[in-house]
């Protein structure tokens, strides 16, 4: 990690004395129709930062605005671990997120409920030019609440450190400097959108662009108008920008095509290097590990390959009963990763961190993968069917048929994650019981997160069950 030493500020970009001494960037952020520059971002965002000092952590409903980016950046500033809530959370989600995490304020946009939290605005043009200093690299910065294949999401507990380290090696992967212009359209609440996209702008000191939503039109747009060379973007986006020849032959002058959050197909790999010229990068990580694996700005970008392990990571494939897995490019095993961007677990749920993290510092990611002789790494798939990625969101199908079974007309619920060429995966419940789809869907929409609801549901008469009584979902998988 560059910078260790006595001046280490996480938001590099924003370090107070390199700002006032000139080096400021009138447009270092555009999201939601406003600029601000790097002085505006320290200003208002240290004068968040006096606001929130000494609190345990914050809640900040996590709209693309810059009330959104103040708010996590004052507290960054202030040395607060931040709460970022899904912008589209529903009731029973956001009831459970304040309650474990312990928020103790609503801090930027304000929810329709508080949940009886208090709120603090964020004033876009207050400033304050107090000077606090830089927080330990291992406090927490973020708690980043994330779903499991049971129960309700956990809240995986993000340093300082994890993040830093995993920008600067981002950085050298894809030659990322303060020369580009990043542009993505994606949610700032989670990793992808929010630590890549703007910690990573505010770290490396480039240009952010938010579009709002991952449009087409958007992120052509962004190139055009504001030079964006660095697109960051999940499979579904590249799917639609493929879809739109016009707006995917407008990236071309772009510098650096960048795919993550759950496998990018080889159709799509190849389209966009057909119609924009670039041939994408691909990386993977996840919630708990950052990302850890990424194919090269200056090397081989191979389709359906998610590249080497960056700078500081270690990989190693596993069988079911703990052999190791030869790196032979056709052997399959569980993946494992080392990496100085590991989380520092479950917030409030030791025990699931033991479950996945060893005690010589080896995450289970969940997901099967082969190794080449070469190092490049491919994803096969995930261990358990039960977690789903759909639109390059991570949900539970426990959690799904939770929300489902709170509904008064559903008797049994099963979920499960069906093949969908936009999305990856799209979410589709069977249900016994009266209600309707629509209403079913409507439901989980409004408890859960509105990118949760199932796309479609199913009224059936019986689930199929093995003579446990467990749901065979491979067989309701045939049932699609
Ligand atoms: C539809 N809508 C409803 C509704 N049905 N609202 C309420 N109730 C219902 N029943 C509305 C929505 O609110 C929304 O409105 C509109 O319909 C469209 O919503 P959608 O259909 O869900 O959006 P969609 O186009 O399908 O979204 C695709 C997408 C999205 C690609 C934009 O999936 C997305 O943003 N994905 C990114 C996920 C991501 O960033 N993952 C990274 C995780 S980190 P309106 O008004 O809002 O349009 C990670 C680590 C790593 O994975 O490796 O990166
Ligand atoms: P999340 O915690 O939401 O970041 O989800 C992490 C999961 O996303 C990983 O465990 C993978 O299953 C999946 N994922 C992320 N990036 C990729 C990728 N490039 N290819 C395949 N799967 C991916």
């Amino acid at each position: 990690m560059r910078g260790v030493a006595s001046d280490f500020v996480l938001l590099d970009s924003l370090n107070p004395a390199v700002v006032a001494a000139g080096a400021d960037l009138g447009d270092a952020v555009r999201i939601d129709g406003v600029a601000l520059s790097r002085s505006d971002l320290v200003g208002a965002a240290t004068s968040v930062a006096e606001r929130v000092a000494g609190a345990a952590q914050v809640a900040v409903l996590a709209t693309p605005t810059a009330a959104t980016v103040l708010a996590v950046t004052g507290c960054l500033i202030a040395g607060v671990p931040v709460v970022p809530v899904p912008a589209d959370v529903g009731e029973a989600e956001r009831r459970h997120i304040l309650t474990d995490s312990g928020a103790q304020a609503w801090l930027g946009e304000k929810p329709g409920d508080t949940g009886g939290l208090g709120h603090i605005p964020v004033r876009l043009h207050a400033r304050s030019w107090h000077r606090y200093a830089e927080p330990s690299l291992d406090a927490t910065a973020l708690i980043i609440y994330t779903s499991g294949t049971t129960g309700p999401p956990k809240g995986v507990v993000v340093s300082r450190r994890a993040i830093a380290a995993d920008i600067d090696m981002l950085a050298e992967a894809w030659q990322w400097t303060a020369a580009d212009t990043l542009v993505h359209g994606l949610p700032m609440y989670h990793v992808h959108g929010l630590v890549l996209g703007l910690l990573g702008s505010l770290r490396v000191g480039n240009r952010f662009v938010h579009t709002g939503k991952p449009t087409p039109a958007g992120y052509a747009q962004a190139v055009s108008e504001f030079g964006g060379s660095l697109l960051f973007g999940v499979p579904t986006v590249w799917s639609r920008i493929v879809d739109d020849a016009d707006a995917a032959r407008a990236l071309a002058p772009a510098r650096l095509l960048v795919s993550g959050s759950a496998a990018l197909p080889v159709p799509v790999f190849d389209a966009l290097a057909a119609l924009t010229g670039h041939r994408p990068v691909e990386r993977y990580g996840a919630t708990e590990t950052l990302i850890t694996l990424s194919t090269l700005a200056g090397g081989e970008r191979r389709p359906g390959s998610v590249g080497l392990p960056l700078a500081g990571v270690r990989t190693r494939l596993r069988t079911e009963d703990g052999h190791d897995v030869d790196h032979d490019g056709e052997s399959i095993g569980q993946l494992h990763v080392q990496s100085p961007t590991l989380f520092d677990g479950y917030l409030n749920r030791a025990d699931a961190t033991a479950a996945v993290l060893s005690d010589d510092g080896w995450y289970h990611t969940g997901d099967v993968a082969v190794i080449g002789p070469d190092g490049m790494h491919r994803i096969v798939g995930r261990e358990s069917v039960d977690l789903i990625k759909t639109g390059g969101f991570r949900v539970g199908a426990g959690e799904i048929e939770t929300a489902l079974l709170g509904h008064p007309g559903v008797r049994e619920a099963a979920v499960i994650g069906a093949p969908d060429a936009d999305l990856g995966q799209r979410i589709v419940g069977f249900v016994v019981g009266d209600a309707s789809p629509e209403e079913l869907i409507d439901h989980v929409a409004q408890q859960l997160s509105v990118h949760k609801r199932p796309r479609v549901v199913r009224i059936v008469d019986s689930l199929p069950r093995n003579a446990m009584g467990k749901v065979l979902k491979k067989e309701l998988a045939q049932w699609v």
